[in-house]
C-alpha cells in the first residue's frame, strides 16, 4: 500500500533512498535547497553533475520539467534525483505541464532503480516564486496518480521547510486521501 506522508524538516537529513533536488537546467549547484544538499553530499556530487554536460542545451544539464539521478555520496540517501521546475511568471507559460513533469520524471527514474523510498521538497516554491498551494496541489496529485498506476510499494515523503508549507501538504493530502 503507498504510503505519502507530509513532515516539517531539512530534506538533506532524511534517511531515506533517494532525496529530490530542486536543481536548476545548469545542474552544477546554487542556493537554497540545492546548496544545502552539495554542501552535505560533498564536492563528489558536483563532479558526478558535470558528466551531464554543465548548461548548454540541450546537450547538457537537464531541461526544465526533467530530472536526472546521481549517487548521494555523503547524504544518508544513496541517489539524489535533480528535477528541474520552472521558473513561474504568470500560469501562462506551460508552468503546470512542467512541474508535474519533474515529478513524473523524477519517480520515474526512481522506480527504474528500484527505490522504496523518496522525499521531495516543494519544487519551485522558492527563487523560482511558484505559488505554493497550486503547486502543492500538482505534487501531491501527480505523486498519487504515479504511485496508484505504478508503485503501491513505494513511500513518499514531502519535506516541508516552513509549517505554511507543512499545512498545505497536509490539507492537501487530507483532501486527497
Ligand atoms: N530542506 C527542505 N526544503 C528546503 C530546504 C531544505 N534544506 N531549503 C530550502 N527548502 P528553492 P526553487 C525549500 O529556492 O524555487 C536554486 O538556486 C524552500 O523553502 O530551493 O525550485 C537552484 O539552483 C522552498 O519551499 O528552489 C535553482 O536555481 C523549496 O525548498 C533555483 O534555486 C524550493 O525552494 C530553484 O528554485
Amino acid at each position: 500500500m503507498a504510503k505519502i506522508v507530509a513532515v516539517r524538516g531539512d530534506i538533506t537529513r532524511e534517511s531515506v533512498d533517494v532525496i529530490v533536488n530542486a536543481a536548476n537546467t545548469t545542474l552544477l549547484g546554487g542556493g537554497g535547497v540545492d546548496g544545502a544538499i552539495h554542501r552535505a553530499a560533498g564536492p563528489d556530487l558536483l563532479a558526478e553533475c558535470r558528466t551531464f554536460g554543465g548548461g548548454s542545451q540541450p546537450l547538457g544539464g537537464c531541461p526544465t520539467g526533467e530530472a536526472r539521478i546521481t549517487k548521494g555520496y555523503k547524504l544518508a540517501a544513496k541517489y539524489v534525483i535533480h528535477a528541474v521546475g520552472p521558473v513561474y511568471r504568470d500560469g501562462g507559460h506551460c508552468e503546470a505541464e512542467k512541474l508535474r513533469g519533474c515529478y513524473v520524471h523524477a519517480m520515474t527514474l526512481a522506480a527504474e532503480n528500484s527505490v522504496r523510498s523518496i522525499a521531495f521538497p516543494s519544487i519551485s516554491t522558492g527563487v523560482y516564486c511558484y505559488p505554493g498551494k497550486e503547486a502543492c496541489g500538482i505534487a501531491v496529485k501527480t505523486v498519487r496518480a504515479f504511485l496508484d498506476g505504478n508503485q503501491e510499494a513505494m513511500s513518499v515523503r514531502f519535506v516541508c521547510f516552513s509549517e505554511e508549507d507543512l499545512e498545505g501538504y497536509r490539507r492537501q493530502l487530507g483532501e486527497e486521501a
